[in-house]
């Protein structure tokens, strides 16, 4: 893309291809080169061409930075080595003291960090359930800096709405984070809603092939990007030049893999709803989920992952995640092939049983990533493993 393309405005389908990434002007070469240097060499002490040591700053990881900033429409990209190293690094902008108002559903790694690693350091954090607003100014206390949530939430797919909870939060001087790592920026723009900082596990839909773990801060605080960026340094949970170019590649294609799988999964939701082995479906875009409305107004489209309750319980769950041939039983989401998995055993066991129970993570519960393969062989799939459930 040339420079002077820049001075429109461009749709998210464009800049996902081009953001950050102007031909290499050295070679012409339309790829972002993988820049493995780990140093870089300075004509005199201090003098420098913007680039003196990877861990602090890197072209491959420049440009991604620059892309992750333009797709959620913030000024300040920062790529981490996972999304929970960047959730930690986020977490130590706070300090002793200071207290996170979090949705009660959460990654369980993410709930783990909260409630293991930064409690014992004496940042507290108490987990609420965000699906009414007004939740947020009952639970805020004086000293809570920062509003941390999903939506959707992992796994119980609830919706939160962005707007209205930044509103409160703002008036209280705290900070909303929103992990937008379930919707994408295809199908939501949490900082054009209000919140002030967007989280990713670029391992999921933006990386979308899973072959990298990665993760993603945007912003448009400059207070809160000037710590960040000192915090990304300082601590070091940086990405590898080669996994940032793999993201930028990945990222190239993002909005037809969401759209795709979107789709796929709005009818797979429909049909599992149906299903006489069926308890419950958790997809926002059924119009019988309780916060469908939220979903309609701030999401341009519902996603792909779905959660849904077997009858029976733990058994049955079993029998139908072990006799799934094309979704792979296995941790994770957001790539192109399909994946299903058992978060109470799974991805969610961190979190309390007591807490699970709460949340409706019972035995039961299934939770699907819908791929981009042909939806008929995903459907026969999932129809032939209920069929032995
Ligand atoms: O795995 P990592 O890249 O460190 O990202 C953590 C993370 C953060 N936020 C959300 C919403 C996530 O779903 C995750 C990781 N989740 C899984 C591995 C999973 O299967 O749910």
């Amino acid at each position: 893309m040339k420079a002077s393309a820049g001075s429109r405005s461009l749709a998210l389908e464009t800049l996902a291809v081009h953001a950050g990434q102007p031909a290499d002007p050295t070679s012409g070469a339309v790829m972002m080169p993988i820049v493995l240097a780990s140093t870089f060499a300075q004509r005199s002490p201090g003098e420098h061409q913007g680039f003196e040591y990877s861990r602090s700053g890197n072209p491959t990881r420049n440009a991604l930075e620059a892309c992750l900033a333009a797709l959620e429409g913030g000024k300040h990209g920062f790529a981490f080595a996972s999304g929970l190293g960047a959730s930690t690094t986020v977490l130590h902008t706070l300090k002793p003291g200071d207290h996170v108002l979090s949705g009660d559903d959460v990654y369980g790694g993410t709930f783990r960090l909260l409630d293991k690693v930064l409690a014992p350091m004496g940042v507290a954090s108490s987990f609420v359930d965000l699906s009414d607003p007004q939740a947020v100014a009952r639970s805020m206390r004086p000293e809570t800096k920062l509003v941390w949530l999903e939506t959707p939430t992992n796994p119980m797919l609830k919706i939160f709405d962005i707007g209205a909870i930044a509103e409160i939060a703002k008036k209280r001087g705290a900070r909303v984070l929103v992990d937008n790592t379930f919707a994408t920026p295809v199908l939501q723009s949490p900082l054009a809603l209000g919140a002030d900082i967007v989280l990713h596990s670029t391992t999921k839909y933006l990386n979308g092939h899973s072959d990298v773990v990665g993760g993603a801060v945007v912003t448009s605080d400059e207070a809160f990007a000037e710590r960040l960026r000192f915090l990304q340094n300082a601590m070091g949970a940086v990405p590898s030049p080669f996994d940032c170019y793999l993201v930028l590649r990945g990222i190239k294609t993002l909005s037809v893999r969401v759209e795709r799988a979107t789709a796929s999964a709005a009818n797979i939701a429909e049909r599992l709803r149906a299903h006489p082995k069926v308890e419950r479906v958790y997809y926002p875009g059924l119009e019988t989920h309780p916060n469908h409305a939220v979903a309609k107004k701030q999401m341009r489209g519902f996603g792909a992952m779905i959660s849904f309750v077997l009858r029976g319980g733990l058994e049955p769950s079993r029998r139908f995640l072990s006799a799934l041939e094309i979704f792979a039983c296995a941790e994770s989401l957001g790539g192109v092939e399909s994946l299903a998995e058992h978060p109470a055993i799974m991805t969610h066991a961190s979190v309390p049983a007591e807490q699970r129970k709460t949340l409706g993570i019972d035995d039961g519960l299934c939770r699907l990533s819908v791929g981009v393969e042909a939806l008929s062989d995903l459907w026969a799939d999932i129809e032939g493993a209920l069929d032995k459930a």
